[in-house]
């Protein structure tokens, strides 16, 4: 039977990394076979791409550049990792795919949608997340909690109205498509976070047996 393709999604400081790991614990202790990654990223040639991207530059970068560098990650990654593990019966175990593209690219930097989906199409076909968990906190919270890790990278040099612009674009996606989206409230302490993904990963089990 063919995997899920299930994605984390968040705003900055949200804990993705943190809850990822106890996601995959917990699918595994329910025997599903989980294959991490994350965008953009995830293959050789998507990992250089992903370093392109992050390293703050001198040069600005247009709109454009960043949204077709995303979609040519994304791209390499389906072709080589996500489809060929899902297509073995593994579940994919995503941190980040389109939806980030949406709400940064979309909301952040007001890429028109339009464009974002004709890629979207041609880049993914008919490939959509089955879940995503969208870690959602305060956008001061979030940067208080990135602010305490490493140097900053392009992204992160960003100001807070960029990331409010991001996490209200992530919201509006999870309320036009409740059944795909769980949203968890990532402002709480970490035990409280995984107890809210929990009856979570006991339907993506049902989703398993159905
Ligand atoms: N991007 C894009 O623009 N378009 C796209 O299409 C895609 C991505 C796919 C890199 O992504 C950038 O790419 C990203 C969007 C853009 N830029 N930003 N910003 P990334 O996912 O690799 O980068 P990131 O968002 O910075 O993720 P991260 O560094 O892995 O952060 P995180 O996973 O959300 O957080 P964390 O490392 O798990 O936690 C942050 C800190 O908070 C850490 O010290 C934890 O110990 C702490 N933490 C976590 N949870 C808690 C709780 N519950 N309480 C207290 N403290 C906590």
């Amino acid at each position: 039977m063919r995997g899920r393709f299930i994605t984390v999604e968040g705003t900055e400081g949200a804990g993705k990394s943190s809850n990822i790991d106890f996601i995959r614990r917990q699918l595994e202790t329910r025997g599903i076979d989980v294959v991490l990654s994350r965008e953009p990223g995830g293959t050789p040639l998507a990992e250089e791409i992903r370093a392109l991207l992050l390293r703050p530059r001198e040069e600005s970068v247009c709109q454009d550049a960043e949204l077709l560098l995303m979609f040519a990650a994304r791209a390499q990654h389906i072709a080589a990792l996500i489809l060929p593990a899902l297509e073995r019966g593994s579940w994919v175990l995503c941190d980040r795919f389109t939806d980030a593209t949406f709400a940064y690219q979309g909301g952040g930097r007001g890429v028109d949608v339009e464009r974002i989906r004709t890629l979207e199409t041609l880049v993914q076909g008919s490939l959509r997340p089955d879940c995503t968990f969208l870690l959602d906190l305060p956008v001061e919270l979030g940067l208080e909690r990135a602010r305490k890790r490493s140097v900053p990278d392009r992204f992160e040099q960003e100001k807070q109205a960029f990331f409010e612009r991001v996490r209200r674009s992530y919201l509006q996606r999870a309320m036009a498509e409740p059944e795909r989206f769980a949203v968890i409230n990532a402002g709480e302490d970490i035990e409280q976070v995984q107890h809210q993904l929990l009856p979570h990963l006991d339907r993506l089990q049902a989703l398993r047996n159905g």
